[in-house]
Parts: C-alpha cells; sequence; structure tokens
C-alpha cells in the first residue's frame, strides 16, 4: 500500500512529461491568403516557435493537391521563390512565415479560398532526434491586397 501511491505518481508524472514533450512546436497567427478566380495557387503563413531545435519537414493540406515550404531569394534583379526541403526552427526563436518571406505554398487548388474560409493544415516537424511530430492547425484565409495585384510566379 505505502509503495503503490508513488509508483502511482510516478506514472502519472511519466504521463504528463510525455503530453508536455509532444508539443514541441507552438503556432501562432496562422492564416492563408485568399483566391480570385482561376487562382490555382496561394500562401499560408504563421510564426513557429519550437522549444527545442526542430525542423519544418512537411505539409499538406486537404485544399490543396501539392504543399511546398518556400523561400523568397533574389536571382539577379528578380525576386524569385524556390522549394527548400525544410526549415530550421532553432530552440525558443520565432520563426515567421510571412508574405515576402518565408512561406507555404498551396498549389493545385481544388476549389477556391474565399475569405473567411478555414483551412486545415498539417504541419510535421521533426527535432534533433529524428523524432517527428504532426500538428494539425487551421488558418483563416484572408483577402489581401486588390486581386489585380500579380500573383507569384514559379
Ligand atoms: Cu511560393
Amino acid at each position: 500500500m505505502n509503495k503503490t501511491l508513488p509508483q502511482a505518481l510516478t506514472a502519472l508524472l511519466l504521463i504528463l512529461s510525455v503530453a508536455e514533450a509532444t508539443a514541441q512546436v507552438e503556432v501562432s497567427q496562422p492564416w492563408v491568403r485568399a483566391t480570385v478566380a482561376q487562382q490555382k495557387a496561394t500562401g499560408a503563413f504563421f510564426q513557429l516557435k519550437a522549444k527545442t531545435d526542430a525542423r519544418l519537414v512537411e505539409v499538406r493540406s486537404s485544399v490543396a493537391g501539392v504543399a511546398e515550404v518556400h523561400e523568397m531569394a533574389m536571382d539577379g534583379a528578380v525576386m524569385k521563390m524556390r522549394a527548400v526541403p525544410s526549415l530550421a526552427l532553432p530552440a525558443g526563436q520565432t520563426v515567421e512565415l510571412k508574405p515576402g518571406g518565408y512561406h507555404v505554398m498551396l498549389m493545385d487548388l481544388k476549389a477556391p479560398i474565399k475569405a473567411g474560409d478555414s483551412v486545415p493544415l498539417t504541419l510535421v516537424f521533426e527535432g534533433a532526434d529524428k523524432k517527428r511530430e504532426t500538428l494539425e492547425i487551421k488558418a483563416e484565409a484572408r483577402q489581401l491586397g486588390s486581386p489585380a495585384a500579380p500573383t507569384m510566379a514559379h
């Protein structure tokens, strides 16, 4: 009897610490740029903060056939974007995905994304120990800028 309670407590603490360990990366302010008719690609943006060194290695969404992490880079005088295999998330540092910077490209959209829509995103993170963690989030679609604004070219 004397032994079982501490054992139960130890087991409980273990469960609690495991539960805490699963939330390694915090996602805040997720949003997706709403699209206009015929637009087949758009960007998803959010802030990431990892407790320990991690990487964003994969993004999926049921609204898009393809989802990639992109970076913007100057190619001569032209700003271009390209896919990156993963995005480093140094421990404790906020990494912002935003227009003009890193972003998640949602391509091959199955339907237009209207302002106010809730867009499901699945983010896969990999820790320094190679363990993977999957996070499901919802990003609100927002209309930014005019529809006539040039769309990002790939
Ligand atoms: Cu892009």
